[in-house]
């Protein structure tokens, strides 16, 4: 049968199942991707599998998130990745150079290889040809120690991109919020995305990261460009010519499903309040007034996204970002910031009145420049779940570089079509000269890495401990949410929360804040309980907290009518049982304070039961929950979480 990229790509790292999909396979991992605000966890676990050294090809530990130094505690945490890095055989980015996805992508990503981050977006590196996976911190870890990372086996789904961007305004970034206009916030679960067709061939390496970057947004589990002379070339630029590898769907590939896009009929799009596929024309918004502007963030950070604001800013002749709007750009790397510095298109930005931000996730993680209450927020960015940017009744909307770019001008959601044809942009300086791996510090050597100390601020608190499932679960309905609950919603972005993403004890003090404030006291009192949730439960990013904070406030269990993929194996790896609706229909009868009942719950997981029972004891009725827990992962809840189920296993 004629492979797709993606099928050959999980045939050669296959460790254990069979390529058919949803059925449970284990890939193993030639990279990982660990950024700082899941790091710490991930390393922290990682030394309970007592592992001396991590034993993937590359692992790189970047700083870019947590980057706002208000006191000791992110300080303290960056100070600890780096000893952890250097001891456990990790590559360390010093914070400034930029957004982990960007980086890996210039230094690090390469055709044909696997790789899992602890980050939603690692799915950006599917730019080069990887088949690159977002995870939670301890699948990473586990990875790290050297087992294969189980998964669900994916469809492949051929996208299949006819015509060019050849309608002046038209960018990427509208591929992508096509996509997510037509299939929705949970379309892609358990879907590779794999590009294909004559549209592919004219979009830069950058224009292919926005896209699979934001198949995390689909839900999609990793989005696969094949590599071409445009990849051959961005290696080549970053001195890399050596990495490129000739990998290709073979001819006649098979697909499980098949989407086209013709990209010559796209316009620009926009994403409405408050999540990524609330997609509209550009036109059905036009006119909203917006307070801020932000240009940046892993998806639209690089130089042409910068330069097209900085050329319309210039062609305006001495226009001015608009008096009531705050305008932010945020480069993606320091090699973006060398290059934007050089050409001019700094001091275009600059001198129109944007505020020029370090290489980092920055705003789009609520790492400040939260947008002023009551107002409108147009950003270049990749999520804008409620609350995210920091301000709590936030509104934000997303957009491509080219309706930001008008957008600033006039202080309203511009259709950049009336504008007529973009200016010329500044041209990008040779790249060469800015390749520079100086500022990216290489692990001790093993001899040394023994005698290393690993310094640890008072912020910062060991994991969880895990304890074996019991018999039965009885507890309390502690909260009932609806539909596309994000981990967001479970452990906040923001300066003031993220600082605790070494804490769990304190992060949990976070948890629903805004959605449900009783949620942590009924849990104090009632010292365990139970979350009922609507579709797409734990949507968005792939932070283990949302699962660690529950666990450390003695959540048993979720039921939901669906979960979002990473946070339902977050939950999993934690020990939290994820079960589902057999009859979507008893969601209606949950009821906060409710005592229900899993009452052969560990019998049932250790014959593999098609079925939870369940019981609603208040009213007497009885449930019938679905799973679709592997073998692997049944023994997981079993052993109370995956660290435990590890060492038994070790035993
Ligand atoms: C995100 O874009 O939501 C984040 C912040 O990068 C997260 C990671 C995190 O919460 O630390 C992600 O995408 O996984």
């Amino acid at each position: 049968m004629a492979a797709n990229l993606t099928k050959q790509i999980l045939e050669e790292h296959l460790a254990e199942g069979e390529l058919k999909p949803g059925e449970p396979i284990s890939i193993h991992m030639d990279q990982a991707l660990l950024q700082d605000a899941t790091g710490t966890m991930a390393l922290m676990q990682f030394e309970e599998l007592e592992v001396p050294r991590a034993k993937v090809q590359r692992a790189v530990q970047y700083v870019d998130h947590n980057v706002v130094q208000l006191d000791y505690k992110n300080p303290d945490d960056h100070r600890m990745l780096q000893a952890l890095a250097r001891k456990y055989g990790l590559h360390f980015s010093r914070p400034g150079n930029g957004i982990s996805h960007y980086i890996h992508m210039e230094r690090f990503g390469k055709p044909g290889q696997t790789m899992l981050g602890a980050d939603s977006h690692t799915t950006q590196a599917g730019c080069l040809g990887m088949v690159a996976i977002g995870a939670g911190g301890l699948d990473v870890a586990v990875v790290l120690g050297g087992h294969p990372y189980e998964i669900l086996c994916p469809e492949v789904v051929e996208v299949h991109l006819t015509g060019a961007l050849n309608r002046p305004w038209v960018q990427a970034k509208d591929i992508i919020l096509e996509l997510l206009r037509r299939l929705s916030a949970s379309g892609g679960k358990n879907k590779v995305l794999e590009f294909t067709g004559p549209g592919t061939a004219d979009l830069s390496i950058p224009e292919r990261a926005t896209i699979a970057n934001m198949v995390a947004d689909l839900g999609g589990t990793a989005g696969v460009f094949p590599p071409d002379e445009r990849t051959r070339d961005w290696l080549e630029r970053q001195d890399r010519g050596g990495d490129f590898v000739d990998v290709a769907p073979d001819p006649e590939a098979e697909y499980d499903e098949r989407i086209e896009i013709d990209l010559s009929e796209l316009g620009p799009l926009v994403a409405k309040p408050h999540n990524p596929d609330n997609v509209a024309p550009v036109e059905e918004v036009a006119g909203t007034p917006v307070a801020q502007v932000c240009i940046g963030s892993s998806v639209n950070s690089g130089y042409n996204d910068l330069a097209l604001p900085g050329a319309v800013l210039a062609d305006r002749g001495g226009q001015i970002v608009h008096p009531d709007v705050a305008a932010t750009a945020t480069p993606g790397s320091r090699q973006i910031l060398t290059a934007i510095a050089e050409s001019g298109v700094y001091r275009q930005l600059s001198d129109g009145g944007v505020r020029m931000l370090e290489p980092v996730c920055g705003p789009c993680v609520g790492m400040g420049q939260a947008p002023p209450s009551g107002a409108n927020s147009l950003r270049t960015f990749n999520r804008n779940f409620p609350g995210r940017s920091g301000t709590p009744e936030d509104s934000v909307y997303l957009c491509s570089p080219a309706v930001a770019a008008v957008s600033l001008l006039s202080g309203k959601i511009e259709d950049p079509r009336e504008y007529g044809q973009p200016p010329e942009l500044l041209p990008m300086p040779e790249l060469r000269p800015y390749v520079d791996d100086v500022h990216i510090f290489a692990p001790a050597e093993e001899g040394d890495a023994e005698r290393i100390e690993i310094p640890r601020g008072p912020n910062i608190k060991r994991p969880p401990k895990h304890t074996p499932i019991e018999d039965r679960i009885e507890a309390r309905v502690a909260t009932v949410q609806p539909d596309d609950i994000s981990t967001g919603d479970l452990a906040p972005d923001g300066v003031e929360v993220m600082a605790y993403r070494s804490n769990v004890p304190a992060i949990a003090e976070f948890t629903f804040r805004h959605r449900d404030p009783e949620f942590r006291g009924r849990l104090k009192e009632w010292g365990s309980g139970l979350i009922v949730a609507g579709h797409n439960y734990g949507q968005g990013s792939s932070r283990e907290h949302a699962a660690l904070a529950p666990l450390y406030l003695g959540v048993k269990a979720v039921i939901a009518k669906s979960f979002a993929r990473i946070h339902r194996r977050n939950l999993i790896a934690q020990g939290i049982v994820a079960v589902t609706f057999s009859d979507e229909s008893d969601y209606d009868a949950a009821e906060v304070g409710q005592t229900w009942t899993l009452p052969a719950i560990k019998q049932e997981l250790q014959d593999g039961a098609e079925t939870i029972s369940a019981r609603i004891e208040d009213t007497g009725q009885d449930l019938a929950l679905a799973h679709d827990l592997s073998e692997h992962e049944r023994a997981i809840l079993v052993a109370g979480g995956l660290l435990s189920y590890l060492r038994n296993r070790e035993r």
